[in-house]
C-alpha cells in the first residue's frame, strides 16, 4: 500500500461568538408545527466550535402562553438530540406554546438558549357539527359571521372536509395549504388542519369560511368505470367540519363551529375533480363574499350529518404548498398550429395566468408532459385524465390558476386566446407538493449525472403530493407501494421524508387485509388492484426501516410493528413447512427490458418465486431487528430464525453449486446479493454471474425490484467500474438515456421515448415517475462516500467509491445532527477528499489509496485527506 500523503485535520472555523449553539429544533420532526396531541417530541441540532465535540446535556424549557415554563427538564446529561419525549403536566388543548433548548459540549461549555419555537396543540372535543351543502358539479361556499367584543389572546381554528376545502376569514385565505384535508385512508384516518388565526381575527364581526371541492374524496380515483370498485370511503356528499377556539384575554374561551347556522352558496368553481381539471368562471365568482360587508340573503342553509369524530386526527406530516414558481420559458406555435407555453422543466402543480379578457372570452389550458416527434402537443399518455382549466374571463384583471386540482406538466396548450393576447412575463407554474425540508444534494464533474439528479428530485417534487404516488399526471396518481418501497431511501437523501412517511405508513397498516397481505396501492381503492404483492407488499417492512435508519426515531418503527409482522407472518403462512414462499400472482420485476419476438432469450424476465424468497427472508430480517431495536427478545429471536430458514430454503431450490441462479437475471442475482440470500463465501460466484449478465447485454435490464439495488449490488461486490459503466451508458436502457432525450424527470420505462422521439401508445407511459430514480441513493452512498453507520447518522461512514472517469462528487446531507458532507476530486493519480462531520457525532473514514482503503476514526469538524491512487 502506498503511503498516504498527507492528512489535514482541520478545525471547524466558526465566529468566536457561536461557541456552542443550538437551533433547527423541531417538534414531531417539523418545524413549528401545529395540531400536536399526546405528548410531543423534541429534536435540535447543536454545534461547536471545536473539533470531535457532542453534546454532554442538555435542557429543556416549554412555556405557555403566558411565558410560563410548565415543563423544565433541568441539566440532563445525555447526549440525545432526536425525538426527546415531553413528559410534563398534559398540555391543553387548542393552545400555543413556545420551547426552547440549551446544550452542554464535552468540555461542559453551555450553549446560549436557543431562540423560542412554538407549536400548537390540537383539539380535544370536537363541538362542530358536519355541515353538508347540496351536491352539485359547482364548488360551495360556506361561510357564518361572528362577533368579537372582547381582547383576544389567542385563536385557533381546525378545518377538515369530505373533499378538500379552503378556509378563509375576513377576506382572506387561512394559511398557504392547497389541497387539505390531504389524501388518506379516510374511513380509518383523516386528518384535520390546526390554524393559528389570531393576528387575522378582529374587533367586531368576523366571516369565517371555506371553499369545498371534490378532491380526492369525491374525486373518481383510479382508471376503471368507478362502478367496478368499492371507494375506500363511506360518505358520497362533500362536509365540512370547522371549529374556531377563542380564548379571551380575561380567560374566557368561546367557540365557533360548523352548525346549522351556516350558509351556503356557490362561487366561481363550476366543476373541479382530481383528474379532470378544474374550470372557474369569474363573473360567477361572489367576490368579497367572506368579508364582513357582504350581503348574503338569499344564500341557502345547510344541512347537518351526523358523521362522528372517531377517524379524525391532527395532521402531522407537512401541508402541501406551493415550493416555487417557474416562469414561461418559451411560445411556441407547434405544426398544428396550437399555442404552446413550454416552462422548461416538467413539474408538478398549476399554471398562473395573469390575464384580462374579455366578458365571457373561454380560455382552455391543456397539460402535456411531452411534444410528440414532430413538435405537436402529446396528451396520449395522460389516458382518461382531462387534465385541463377552463377559465371564463369578465373585464376585470384576474390570476387565474387552479386550487383544488393539481397537474403534471412542462407543456400548457392555451386555446380562446389569441396569440397576440399572449404575455409571457403574465404566465407561470406553481409548482405544489407536500413542504417537506430540502435536505440533500448532490454534484459531480459530469454534467449529465448533474441533470439525473436534478430529475430525480424534480421527480420527487412531482411524486410527494401528500402521498407517494407513482406519478403525477394520467387516471392514477396513486400511492402505489412498490414504487413508494424502491425510492424511500432516495427521498430521505434528498428532502426530510420522516413525517411524510410515517403519516402514509399508518395508512399502509390501516389498509392492511385482515390476513395480513399489504394492498397494491395505499390509500386503496377496493377492487381496482390487489394486494400481497412481493416488493410492493414489502413496503410495510423496508419503508419503517428506512426512515428509522435516516432519522433515528425508534416511533416509526413502533407504530409499524404489528403491520410489519403480520406481512412477514403472512408470507411465512404461505410458505409452510418448505420455508418456500412461492404462490400467487405478482408483478414481478415491473418494467425490466423486454424484446419482443424473444427467440434468443433476451428478455429479462425474473423467476417470480426467487423474488419472493428474496424479499421473504429479507422483511422477516427486518422485522427481527426492528424487535431488537423495540426490546422485544422472543420476536427477534422467532423472526431472525425464520429468516435464516428463508434463505435455507433459497440455497437448497434457487443456487447450484457453482452459483448460478435458476434464474439468470441481473435482477435475480442483486436481490440475492443485497438481501444476502447466499452464505458468505458464495458471493464471489454470484457475482461473478452478475458481471457477465451486465456484460453479454452491455447495460442495465432492471425493472423496478432490481434497478432500485444494482448498483449497490455491484459496489458491495468490488466491481464500480461495471456500475460506473451503467449509469454513464447512453444508449437505451440507461439512467442517462432519457437525459440525453431532454429529459427533466425520470420516466416510467427506459424507452418512454424511442431515439427518434416517438412515443410509445402503450398504455402505461408516464414521463414522471420516480422509481427509476432509486440510483439516487447509490450517488451519494457511495459514488460519493456518504451514508449512515448507526440510525439517524449517530455514527457516519465516509468512502466514496471514485471512478467512472469523475474528477470529483460531492454529496451533502443535512442530517438529524446537521450537515455532513463527503467531497473528493481526483486529479490524475493522487486523490482528495473533504468531509464534514457534524457536531455530537463520529465518522469512520475509507481513503481509497493504491492498496486499498485507509480507515480513520474522526470526531465532528472538518477533516481534509490526501492519497495516491
Ligand atoms: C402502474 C403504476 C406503478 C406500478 C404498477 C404496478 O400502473 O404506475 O408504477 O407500481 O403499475
Amino acid at each position: 500500500m502506498k503511503k498516504l500523503l498527507a492528512i489535514l485535520l482541520l478545525a471547524a472555523a466558526m465566529p468566536a461568538a457561536a461557541k456552542v449553539d443550538v437551533a433547527s429544533l423541531k417538534v414531531n420532526h417539523l418545524s413549528e408545527p401545529s395540531g400536536i396531541t399526546g405528548a410531543p417530541t423534541f429534536s435540535w441540532i447543536g454545534s461547536s466550535d471545536r473539533s470531535s465535540d457532542s453534546q454532554s446535556a442538555y435542557e429543556i424549557k416549554v412555556y405557555d402562553i403566558d411565558g410560563r415554563a410548565v415543563w423544565n427538564t433541568g441539566k440532563v446529561l445525555s447526549d440525545n438530540s432526536i425525538a426527546v419525549r415531553y413528559d410534563g403536566a398534559a398540555l391543553k388543548p387548542a393552545t400555543r406554546y413556545t420551547w426552547q433548548v440549551r446544550i452542554w459540549d464535552s468540555a461542559g461549555r453551555a450553549s446560549r438558549w436557543s431562540a423560542k419555537q412554538t407549536f400548537v396543540t390540537g383539539l380535544d372535543t370536537w363541538k362542530a357539527q358536519w355541515i353538508v351543502p347540496e351536491m352539485t358539479e359547482e364548488s360551495p361556499l360556506l361561510r357564518r359571521d361572528f362577533t368579537v367584543k372582547k381582547p383576544v389572546k389567542s385563536a385557533i381554528a381546525y378545518f377538515t372536509a369530505h373533499g378538500v376545502y379552503e378556509p378563509f376569514l375576513n377576506g382572506a385565505k387561512i394559511g398557504e395549504a392547497y389541497m387539505a384535508p390531504g389524501y388518506t385512508s379516510y374511513d380509518h384516518h383523516l386528518m384535520y388542519q390546526t390554524y393559528d388565526i389570531t393576528a387575522q381575527l378582529r374587533r367586531g364581526v368576523n366571516v369565517v369560511g371555506a371553499e369545498l371541492a371534490r378532491g380526492w374524496y369525491l374525486s373518481m380515483m383510479g382508471w376503471t368505470d368507478p362502478a367496478q370498485y368499492r371507494s375506500n370511503f363511506r360518505q358520497k356528499e362533500w362536509a365540512l367540519l370547522a371549529q374556531i377556539v377563542i380564548t379571551y384575554k380575561d380567560g374566557t374561551q368561546e367557540v365557533v363551529a360548523t352548525d346549522a347556522d351556516w350558509r351556503t352558496s356557490t362561487g366561481g368553481v363550476l366543476h373541479s375533480a382530481i383528474y379532470d381539471g378544474e374550470t372557474f368562471d369569474a363573473a360567477r365568482e361572489k367576490a368579497l363574499w367572506c368579508t364582513a360587508g357582504f350581503d348574503a340573503t338569499g344564500w341557502a342553509a345547510v344541512s347537518t350529518a351526523d358523521y362522528g369524530y372517531d377517524n379524525l386526527v391532527p395532521q402531522d406530516n407537512e401541508q402541501v404548498k406551493t415550493e416555487q414558481t417557474v416562469a414561461a420559458k418559451e411560445l411556441l406555435v407547434t405544426p398544428k398550429g396550437e399555442l404552446v407555453i413550454d416552462f422548461g422543466q416538467n413539474l408538478v402543480g398549476s399554471e398562473v395566468i395573469a390575464f384580462t379578457g374579455k366578458p365571457g372570452q373561454k380560455i382552455t389550458v391543456s397539460h402535456a408532459e411531452v411534444l410528440d416527434e414532430n413538435g405537436n402537443f402529446y396528451t396520449i399518455n395522460l389516458r382518461s385524465a382531462k387534465a385541463q382549466s377552463n377559465y371564463i374571463c369578465d373585464r376585470t384583471p384576474r390570476r387565474f390558476t387552479t386550487r383544488f386540482t393539481f397537474y403534471g406538466f412542462r407543456y400548457i396548450k392555451l386555446e380562446g386566446i389569441a396569440k397576440e393576447e399572449i404575455n409571457l412575463d403574465d404566465i407561470s407554474a406553481q409548482v405544489r407538493f407536500s413542504d417537506m425540508e430540502p435536505t440533500g444534494s448532490f454534484v459531480c464533474s459530469d454534467p449529465l449525472v448533474n441533470q439525473l439528479q436534478s430529475n430525480i428530485q424534480w421527480g420527487l417534487r412531482g411524486n410527494f403530493v401528500d402521498v407517494p404516488t407513482d406519478c403525477p399526471q394520467r387516471d392514477e396518481r396513486l400511492g402505489w407501494t412498490g414504487d413508494a418501497e424502491v425510492f424511500a431511501r432516495t427521498a430521505t437523501f434528498n428532502r426530510g421524508s420522516c413525517a411524510f412517511y410515517s403519516k402514509w405508513l399508518k395508512d399502509v397498516a390501516f389498509d392492511q387485509l385482515p390476513d395480513g397481505q399489504v394492498t397494491d396501492i395505499v390509500p386503496m381503492v377496493h377492487g381496482l388492484v390487489g394486494a400481497g404483492h412481493v416488493g410492493w407488499a414489502d413496503a410495510a417492512t423496508i419503508i419503517p426501516w428506512t426512515i428509522y435508519m435516516a432519522y433515528g426515531d425508534s416511533q416509526v418503527l413502533e407504530n409499524q410493528y404489528e403491520s410489519m409482522k403480520r406481512w412477514v407472518d403472512f408470507m411465512a403462512g404461505a410458505a409452510g413447512d418448505s420455508y418456500l414462499w412461492n404462490t400467487g400472482w405478482h408483478y414481478g420485476d415491473w418494467l425490466a427490458f423486454d424484446v419482443d419476438n424473444d427467440v434468443a432469450g433476451k428478455s429479462s424476465v425474473t423467476y417470480v418465486p426467487v423474488l419472493q424468497q428474496c424479499h421473504f427472508a429479507n422483511s422477516a430480517s427486518i422485522v427481527a431487528n426492528a424487535a431488537e431495536v423495540l426490546g422485544k427478545a422472543g420476536d427477534a429471536a422467532y423472526y431472525s430464525n425464520l429468516a435464516a430458514k428463508a434463505r435455507e430454503a433459497f440455497c437448497k431450490t434457487y443456487v447450484t453449486a457453482d452459483g448460478f441462479l435458476v434464474s439468470h437475471t441481473q435482477t435475480a442475482y442483486v436481490v440475492a446479493l443485497i438481501y444476502d440470500m447466499v452464505p458468505e463465501d458464495m458471493r464471489p460466484l454470484l457475482a461473478e454471474k452478475l458481471k457477465e449478465r451486465v456484460e453479454s447485454y452491455g447495460h442495465i435490464t432492471t425493472g423496478f425490484l432490481g434497478t432500485s439495488h444494482i448498483s449497490n449490488a455491484l459496489t458491495a461486490c468490488g466491481m464500480d467500474d461495471v456500475a460506473y459503466k451503467l449509469l454513464l451508458h447512453k444508449g437505451y436502457p440507461g439512467w442517462l438515456y432519457p437525459v440525453t432525450m431532454g429529459a427533466t424527470t425520470i420516466w416510467e420505462r427506459w424507452n418512454s421515448m424511442m431515439p427518434d422521439r416517438t412515443i410509445p401508445d402503450n398504455g402505461m407511459n408516464s414521463f414522471n415517475h420516480y422509481s427509476y430514480g432509486a440510483i439516487g441513493d447509490w450517488l451519494y452512498r457511495e459514488a460519493a462516500g456518504l451514508k449512515e453507520a448507526a440510525p439517524g447518522f449517530k455514527k457516519i461512514c465516509v468512502k466514496p467509491h471514485p471512478g467512472g472517469g469523475f474528477n470529483f462528487m460531492k454529496a451533502e446531507e443535512i442530517t438529524p445532527f446537521g450537515k455532513a458532507s463527503s467531497y473528493w476530486t481526483l486529479t490524475g493519480n493522487i486523490f482528495t477528499l473533504d468531509v464534514e462531520i457534524p457536531f455530537n457525532t463520529t465518522a469512520e473514514i475509507y481513503v481509497p489509496t493504491a492498496g486499498g482503503y485507509e480507515r480513520h476514526e474522526v470526531g465532528s469538524g472538518k477533516h481534509h485527506f490526501s492519497s495516491e491512487i
